[in-house]
């Protein structure tokens, strides 16, 4: 176990996930304004068609983990662990087809390790080689990620709950701040997105309408 569970689920609230594909302003401004408007915690996932490499990568990484640190927003890596340690990130996220959550936490210390779950066997698995979170989806339909698994809804966070393990849980697919109070009284810390907040009119009111969200339903 990386971090404190208690700070865990506070960042857990509303968790902003970005790169520059998901962006039609600029990715910096984006992040000010879901900043302002209240995100507890920001993943930098430079993925799909059009996304930046190497060195352009890793400048927009360092300009948005800058961004993060004025604020004391927690500044998470998708998948390129290399460049979360040789940035000093706040932790990192992967899923099942990324490296072994334990080979991870070995690399990564006391840094903060989220892994993506869909069954119990998987959570099991992750719990155990020394995840601080899970991520589960996708919750509600998403055309973001072009490889997501079927829409798995509430039921598999659900049995999580009533198998009375308390790790903390994110969701994410589709979410935004109408559809949230079932994800938090299924038993979620909070939710993770992507479009509400980077396609938004105003990233800012749409961050503060999800936060609100979240707080009329936390548990
Ligand atoms: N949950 C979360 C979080 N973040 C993610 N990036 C994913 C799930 C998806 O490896 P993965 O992780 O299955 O796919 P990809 O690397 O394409 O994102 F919990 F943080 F909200
Ligand atoms: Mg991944």
């Amino acid at each position: 176990m990386g971090v404190n569970t208690k700070q865990m689920r506070d960042w857990l609230k509303v968790y902003f996930i970005m790169g520059s594909v998901n962006c039609h302003q600029n990715p910096e401004d984006i992040l000010r304004s879901a900043i302002k408007g209240g995100i507890s915690l920001f993943q930098f996932r430079e993925k799909g068609a059009g996304c930046l490499h190497g060195h352009e990568k890793e400048t927009l990484a360092k300009e948005l983990q800058a961004i993060c640190k004025e604020s004391n927003v927690p500044f998470i890596v998708n998948d390129d662990i290399e460049l979360a340690l040789s940035l000093n990130a706040d932790g990192v996220h992967i899923g099942q087809e990324d490296e072994p959550a334990d080979v991870v936490r070995r690399k990564i210390g006391g840094k903060i390790l989220g892994v993506s779950v869909h069954n119990m066997t998987e959570a099991k698995e992750a719990i155990r080689q020394g995840a601080d979170y899970l991520g589960i989806g996708p919750i509600y339909p998403t055309s973001t990620k072009k490889d997501a698994k079927a829409v798995q809804g509430l039921t598999f966070l659900k049995e999580l709950r009533a198998a009375d393990i308390q790790i903390p849980v994110v969701g994410i697919g589709g979410i935004n701040a109408k559809n949230t109070p079932p994800i938090m009284d299924a038993g979620a810390e909070g939710v993770s997105v992507i479009t509400a907040i980077s396609q938004a009119d105003s990233p800012e009111q749409s961050a503060r309408e999800l936060k609100e969200a979240v707080m009329r339903n936390v548990h």
